[in-house]
């Protein structure tokens, strides 16, 4: 029997899996949180477009998946909305930028088999119907909450997850330690998004030498509360990531600064906001981090 995909909301990313599965010929469903036009068309990086056959709602069962690819503000109601079709043994991804999310989801499923993720793909909502992929990347998949089974279910219904998100945002990278795959892809949101977002620049600009004390500033902070967190690291083997991925994404804006210049809510309560949190918890000092966080606050009350 095939298994159905369930995907809350047609966000880029969403959208860009929607396509995966429209692909592959997986039963998926797109849930939105009310009725209206939903995107309809994915257009990939070598021109072709996918055209996406949206299905009603089904109640998933344990052979399906839901994944859900919304933003750390969005997640709460998403599950309250949509939790009526899980039942405790469907299992749950989470896809999303920043952290802090995997405790939301903890409280209110936690019967089921949860999983996070984290991709480097590219995608650009570039109207209300159509969603772009702009840039390769790969997907980072693994386990938070685990079934109450044997290691040997575990591991088949881990290969099935992973199977499952492949065919629809592939490469996926299984992770044994999820948790700290996502820190390190927060190190690098700490520094690009906030500074992209309040200088109003592409990624790129951030090579110019006026930012690279500041951005040593940041990941020395981020060092510290990584290490207390219990992920070792130290500043310049962040500040090296960092770099790598201002030069892979030089044209590109962040997220941040998209949400921002559009006048949306940003993510910074995941990225920032969240880094700001554990420094509090492991009484770490964090100003520089602390004035980014504060800064986005002012400019999305703007
Ligand atoms: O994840 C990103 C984002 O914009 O949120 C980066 C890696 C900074 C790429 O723009």
């Amino acid at each position: 029997m095939t298994s159905h995909i369930a995907i809350v909301g047609d966000g880029a990313i969403g959208s860009l899996l929607a396509a995966g599965a429209q692909r592959n010929q997986s039963p998926y469903s797109v849930l939105l949180r009310r009725q209206r036009p939903a995107v309809t068309n994915v257009v990939h990086m070598d021109g072709t477009s996918t055209t996406l056959h949206n299905r009603e709602p089904v109640a998933l069962s344990s052979r399906d998946l839901l994944i859900v690819p919304v933003k750390y503000y969005q997640l709460a109601s998403a599950i309250e909305q949509w939790r009526h079709l899980l039942c405790p043994d469907t299992p749950v991804v989470l896809l999303q930028n920043g952290m802090g999310g995997h405790e939301v989801l903890t409280s209110l499923l936690p019967d089921n088999p949860l999983y996070l993720a984290t991709t480097s793909h590219g995608a650009l909502k570039v109207s209300a119907q159509e969603v772009k992929h702009t840039g390769m990347g790969e997907t980072k998949l693994g386990v938070i909450a685990p079934v109450h089974g044997t290691s040997n279910e575990q591991a088949l219904l881990n290969n099935r997850v992973t199977a499952q998100i492949n065919a629809c945002l592939p490469p996926v990278l299984w992770q044994q330690n999820i948790q700290a795959a996502l820190w390190e892809k927060l190190a690098i949101n700490l520094v690009i998004n906030p500074l992209t977002a309040i200088d109003d620049v592409t990624n790129g600009a951030l090579k110019h030498p006026h930012y690279q004390r500041q951005i040593h500033n940041i990941c020395s902070e981020t060092a510290m509360v990584m290490t207390a967190c219990g992920f070792p690291t130290d500043t310049q083997s962040l500040v090296a990531r960092v770099r790598k991925v201002i030069a892979q994404t030089a044209n590109n804006y962040s997220s941040m600064h998209q949400d921002i210049h559009h006048g949306r809510q940003s993510e910074i309560e995941g990225i920032s906001g969240f880094l700001v949190r554990q420094a509090k918890k492991t009484g770490i000092d964090v100003p520089i981090n602390t004035g980014l966080y504060q800064k986005i606050r002012a400019l999305s009350l703007k």
